[in-house]
């Protein structure tokens, strides 16, 4: 237990200034829906109404992908790539310039802690500019042909995990490489994509270069189906993801999918064992643990599995819970009731199979939606929340005696987004990381990021990279 209390340190929301409603960003405007509804967005850690949005209908979309092909075909395809990577690089300067305000937003919006969002989310969102901005005038070097040609209209849908990172991983290489598109954010977070529209404008892109549809899965349904869109970039659930692969099945659209995951963190005898545990917790109760590469099952080896556990909960207990805004706030709000249920539900399930529950002794606040960093021990494979993606701050402990064990319950998963392994043998980390099936493999740390690096999984995490050199091929007629 910590030895004394931290006074609140709240970053203060006055930065923000929140529009009483908003429209759609389509063709350089904010404009009214044709058929679409509103609805409220609200902050999960105080459930406060904070404002209204479009949920676009079809023929909004229509708009919508009407501008970008305009766009497309007027403008920005034919743009030379260094015209192109000024845009991105403003792009960058001025999410860079407003980022504490983008941070406070998406804190506000998503309920994630503003640490996370502020030292996290925001450096990365201005990195991938950066670093899209420097391959536009260089797709020729990229290993992809002396030539290679953009798609055309790019139809993006996102999750609400990590909003505004989620849209630069998506519109920064599409742009890149003299694409167009419309990005339908999550139904929960629409608010920092909105702000993003507005630095669109600021930056003096070419109208219809980025169009934001906000909306539920009914818009991102109609974005992806849409005849006039060349190329369907998704993140979400993996069920989700097969629905949109049925859905586009027979089209020429080019499709990428960056889908669940339920990823091992392995931990030998001879791993530094502090280290680790903060990898533990930085794997699964990071941005509390909506993660789809979240180090979700902990594989440690059985002669250590005590003393790692008794560190891990003692560690567990200092975290603090509470309001996102809160400079030392760990664990933020979960984003919607919905998501709340689930977690709850999994965990029921989780005890009802016979693991064994136990929770950080924390306060939860009356009002919003919060849920404790959890530990279940005594898992077995069987066990759902072994195998299901809980995408909450929960934890499931296996242990294994040899590396061999490791691999075989670490693989035995249908997901293969990520994986981690702790151990002191560089040896080691390389027979894992050849045997892991997953798309990145952390050694001796988790859940970090970088634009240059590419991300995507194997099996039913989905197909495709974003990110790095090979997060180019998905937005080029290659
Ligand atoms: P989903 O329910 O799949 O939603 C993702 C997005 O798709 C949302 O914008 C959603 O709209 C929209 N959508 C829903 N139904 C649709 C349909 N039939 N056609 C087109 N779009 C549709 O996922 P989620 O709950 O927001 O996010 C959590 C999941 O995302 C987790 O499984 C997580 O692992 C995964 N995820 C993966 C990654 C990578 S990189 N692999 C990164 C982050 C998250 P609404 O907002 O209205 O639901």
């Amino acid at each position: 237990m910590p030895t004394f209390d931290y006074a609140p340190a709240p970053e203060s929301r006055s930065i923000v200034d929140i529009q009483p409603s908003y429209g759609l960003f389509i063709g350089g405007e904010m404009v009214d829906p044709v058929d679409g509804t509103v609805f409220k967005t609200v902050n999960p850690a105080t459930e406060e109404v904070l404002t209204e949005v479009v949920a676009a209908g079809p023929e909004d979309v229509d708009r919508a992908v009407a501008a970008a092909r305009h766009a497309y075909d007027a403008v920005w395809a034919a743009m030379p790539g260094a015209q192109r990577a000024k845009f991105l690089y403003r792009i960058a300067r001025l999410v860079q310039e407003r980022s504490r305000e983008l941070a406070v937003l998406e804190s506000i919006d998503n309920g994630k802690p503003i640490r996370e969002s502020r030292d996290v989310d925001l450096p990365l969102v201005a990195a991938h500019f950066f670093y899209y901005a420097g391959w536009a005038d260089k797709l020729g070097h990229a290993g992809f042909g002396a030539a290679p040609q953009p798609l055309g209209v790019a139809g993006q849908v996102i999750p609400w995990n990590f909003p505004l990172l989620m849209l630069a991983w998506k519109i920064a290489p599409a742009l890149a490489c003299g694409n167009t598109v419309v990005l339908k954010p999550a139904e929960t977070t629409p608010l920092t994509a909105l702000a993003f529209a507005d630095i669109c404008r600021q930056a003096d892109l070419p109208p219809g270069v980025v169009n934001i549809v906000t909306g539920a899965g009914e818009t991102g349904q109609a974005l992806v189906s849409h005849g006039g869109v060349d190329k369907v970039a998704f993140t979400g659930s993996t069920e989700v993801g097969r629905a949109i692969a049925r859905a586009i099945a027979g089209s020429r659209k080019k499709l990428t999918l960056e889908l669940g995951g339920k990823a091992a963190n392995v931990i030998f005898d001879d791993a530094p064992i502090d280290q680790a545990v903060e990898g533990i917790v930085n794997g699964i109760f990071f941005n509390q643990g909506h993660v789809c590469c979240a180090g979700s099952r902990l594989l440690v080896q059985e002669s250590i599995a005590d003393d790692v556990l008794d560190r891990l909960k003692r560690r567990l207990g200092t975290l603090r819970l509470g309001d996102p805004l809160d400079k030392n706030t760990d664990i933020g709000a979960i984003n919607s009731p919905q998501q709340l249920e689930k977690i709850r539900m999994l965990s029921d399930v989780g005890s009802e199979e016979g693991a064994e529950r136990w929770s950080a002794p924390c306060e939860l606040p009356d009002r919003g939606w919060w849920f404790p960093p959890t530990v279940f021990t005594g898992v077995t494979q069987a066990h759902r929340i072994a195998r299901e993606e809980v995408f909450g701050p929960v934890l499931s402990v296996l242990t294994f005696r040899t590396p061999a064990e490791a691999i075989e319950k670490a693989n035995n998963t249908p997901y293969g987004l990520s994986a981690g392994v702790w151990t002191d043998k560089g040896s080691r980390i390389l027979w894992m990381a050849q045997r892991l099936r997953a798309g990145v493999v952390w050694a001796n740390t988790f859940n970090r990021f970088d634009p240059t690096s590419p991300f995507g999984g194997y099996k039913e995490s989905g197909y495709g990279r974003e990110g790095g050199r090979h997060g180019l091929e998905a937005y080029l007629d290659v």
